[in-house]
């Protein structure tokens, strides 16, 4: 089995080893960055005649619970190795440790923590350590451990042969697994790991929880924000609502006042225009009865004189019938001609009075 973190080139030391999965392929590796290897996986190999399996497994992290999930994948992996005790020996762990890393961080510590639960002291003979990564690191620090050069493939070769050498053994957790009940959860490792991690699943849950609060929190405080500003937008239509009422009223009224203006103007205008009509019938009245009145006084005076011409024309038929009455009597007097005369002065009066 390879053990290490992620990153320290358990991938990279299966390829050296001409390792292939299932479907015939090597291990990838993505530069580092991430790992590639996401689940445990087998692969096999040839080395002096004999079939080797290499477990190779993710690194641990600083995850509690992926670190869970992932020891569970590598212990039932495990077990079944352990199940295939016949077909399958175990011989070892390699683990290794990237010497560029001048920290032996907390994912490591914790890598190797479940590692020696795994083992146990009896299969601790078992485990080596490798260091990789040593063309990054200038150092000069002597090793402990054995040096993995880069793609050095007779020192991985060289790893194996030694673990291939050591009788087989078992993993703790292998032995463990054995007897009932068989979980991961009586295991040494799965006595460390799993409290650990349903430790840190209550610790993510009661994250979750507050994050849901807080979240919930933060809606409240933005739906009474909206709200706010919802009862704010409303105030302030109202209010422009309301100027805009009152200035349409106010132009209302000034319109109004300008209008009864226009109005009493228009009034004033025409009773002027009508008093000026009143004014002129009355003049036209008045010229008109001032016409009349002397029209009647001309005609009265017309008629006086004609009564007075005519008065004037009868006295005058009346002296003239009278001087010929005068005449005929002196006449009658004079020669007995009465008769003749007194009808001469018939048919003068008579003429007379027909002009008349
Ligand atoms: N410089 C150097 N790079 C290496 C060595 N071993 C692996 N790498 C690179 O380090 C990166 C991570 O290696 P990988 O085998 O995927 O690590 P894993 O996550 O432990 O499987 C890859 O880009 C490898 O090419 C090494 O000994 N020296
Ligand atoms: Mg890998």
């Amino acid at each position: 089995m390879l053990a290490g973190k992620t990153g320290s080139g358990k991938s990279s030391f299966v390829r050296m080893l001409g390792g292939l999965d299932v479907n015939g392929n090597e291990p990838v590796s993505d530069g580092g960055l991430e790992s590639c290897t996401t689940k445990p996986t087998t692969y096999v190999t040839r080395y002096n005649g004999r079939t080797v399996l290499l477990l190779d497994t993710p690194g641990f992290d600083d995850s509690a619970l992926d670190n869970l999930a992932i020891l569970t994948d590598i212990v039932s992996n495990l077990y079944i190795w352990a199940l295939q005790d016949k077909e399958i020996h175990t011989h070892g762990v390699v683990f290794l440790h990237d010497i560029s890393e001048t920290r032996f961080g907390g994912s490591q510590q914790k890598t190797l923590q479940l590692l020696k639960s795994m083992c146990g002291p009896e299969a601790m003979g078992n485990v080596i350590i490798g260091t990789t990564m040593w063309s990054d690191n200038g150092t000069k620090r002597q090793a402990q451990t054995i040096r993995v050069p880069d793609g050095d493939e007779d020192v991985a070769k060289s790893i194996i042969g030694d673990l291939l050498a050591r009788p087989p053994t078992k993993l703790l957790v292998q032995t463990e697994l054995l007897i009932p009940p068989h979980t991961c959860e009586a295991t040494t490792v799965g006595r460390i790991a799993i409290p650990e991690g349903k430790r840190e699943a209550e610790r993510l849950a009661k994250e979750m929880e507050e994050q849901k609060l807080e979240a919930e929190r933060l809606a409240k405080e933005k739906e009474e924000q909206r709200e706010k500003e919802r009862v704010e937008d409303r105030k302030r239509y109202e209010e422009e609502q309301e100027r805009s009422r009152k200035e349409m009223e106010d132009r209302l009224e000034e319109e109004q006042k300008k209008n009864a203006e226009e109005r009493e103007k228009r009034e004033e205008e025409h009773q002027r225009e009508r008093e000026e009509y009143a004014e002129k019938q009355r003049k036209e009245r008045e010229e008109y009865q001032r016409k009349q009145e002397e029209d009647r006084e001309r005609y009265e005076r017309e008629r006086a004189e004609d009564r007075r011409r005519q008065d004037e024309a009868i006295a005058a038929a009346n002296r003239r019938a009278e001087e010929a009455i005068r005449r005929a009597q002196e006449e009658l007097d004079d020669d007995g001609w009465c008769p003749i005369i007194f009808r001469l002065v018939t048919m003068i009066v008579g003429k007379a009075l027909g002009v008349l």
